[in-house]
């Protein structure tokens, strides 16, 4: 029996060393270990030893057992920790590569711009609202104070859809919805697409407008004064040269257009080189936008008293803003989505 013990111990020694994975282990282990196994027979024949000899037998027999368990354990473990480290290459992570950057896209610079005139004018105190694109003559037009026969219907300004429907020419007709609806005092912007039938470097057919106005009792033109310069200084800076200008607008009485000094010939109507400017036409001076006191006739068409109403309401082209702001000579270049130049801003 001791023989049979030494030869295998030998023979699970040596299957073990040529065990090439956990299967193999498995295998030897049951060979020689398992239920049916050489060292599980052997001891099995222990009743035969002689009795004087059981108890070394019996010793040098767990002494094998231990042996090939104990190799074996290590084996595992060799073969656990080579798996490990071949993973472990594997998935090797640099994590000093420089990350893949996602694109991200941002707001439109006319975007962008309507959202510094819209919280300009909400730090004062006005409210925003919007109204219809396709409107009828009456808000459009007629509650405006203009006339039938006036250039402003004329065809080739406006876009009609039908006999009694338009592409809202300016977003004026949104205000005439808010005093139909609400009593002063008021104070409310209204930013939106407007049509016109114009289209060249400084006109598109459609273009984004702010109209604004301010009704109360007793708003004065003082009001609209401050009101205005406020933004626009606000807006270009505080030290762009202003000025108030006489106008006519069917809707206000007195009309001022505010203009600016030129942002490109520092008002000067001549350029660094001795020539001529053409943004402002040499005359230093650029126009913004249009203002005045509402007209009485406005406020009759929406039922407010004018003698105890008065108010001040101020239109701006968007794209023109922006162009002057940025110096953009062709206001083609907000609609064509070339990333080269949205990418500017
Ligand atoms: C302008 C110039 C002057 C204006 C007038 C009104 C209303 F509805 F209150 F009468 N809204 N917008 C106005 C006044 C617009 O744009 C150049």
């Amino acid at each position: 029996m001791r023989a049979d013990l030494e030869r295998i111990r030998q023979a699970a020694l040596a299957d073990l060393e040529r065990c090439e994975d956990e299967a193999a282990l498995d295998q030897t282990r049951l060979r020689y270990l398992g239920r049916k196994g050489e060292l599980t027979a052997v001891l099995r024949g222990m009743r035969e030893v002689a009795a004087a000899e059981r108890p070394a037998m019996g010793e040098l027999a767990n002494a094998v057992k231990t042996a090939v368990e104990e190799r074996l354990g290590a084996l595992r473990r060799r073969l656990a920790d080579a798996r490990q480290a071949k993973s472990l290459a594997e998935e090797r992570l640099d994590v000093t590569l420089p990350g893949i950057r996602s694109a991200h896209g941002h707001l439109h610079p006319l975007t962008q711009v309507l959202d510094q005139i819209t919280s300009i004018f909400a730090e004062m105190g006005f409210g925003v609202e919007t109204g219809p694109e396709v409107e009828d003559d009456y808000h459009n037009f007629e509650a405006l104070n203009i006339p039938r026969d006036h250039p402003a219907r004329d065809m080739h300004d406006t876009f009609f859809v039908a006999e009694d429907r338009v592409l809202r020419t300016h977003t004026s007709p949104v205000q005439i919805r808010v005093m139909e609806s609400r009593q002063p005092p008021l104070r409310v912007i209204a930013p939106g697409v407007v049509y016109r039938h114009d289209d060249d470097v400084t006109h598109s057919p459609n273009f984004l407008q702010v109209e604004g106005f301010f009704v109360d009792e007793a708003v004065t033109f003082g009001d609209l004064k401050g009101v205005l310069s406020e933004f626009v200084h606000a807006f270009f800076g505080p030290r762009i040269p202003l000025r108030f200008r006489p106008s006519f607008f069917p809707f206000t009485e007195p009309s001022a257009e505010v203009d600016i000094g030129c942002v490109m010939c520092a008002a000067s109507g001549v350029l660094p080189d001795g020539s001529p400017c053409r943004v402002c036409k040499r005359s230093g001076w650029l126009e913004i936008l249009g203002s005045g006191m509402i007209d009485p006739n406005v406020f009759r068409f929406v039922g407010y008293d004018p003698e105890k109403f008065s108010g001040f309401a101020f239109g701006l082209g968007v794209e023109r803003l922006a162009m002057l702001k940025h110096g953009i000579g062709d206001i083609r270049l907000f609609y064509e989505n070339d990333l080269r130049f949205l990418r500017q801003f």
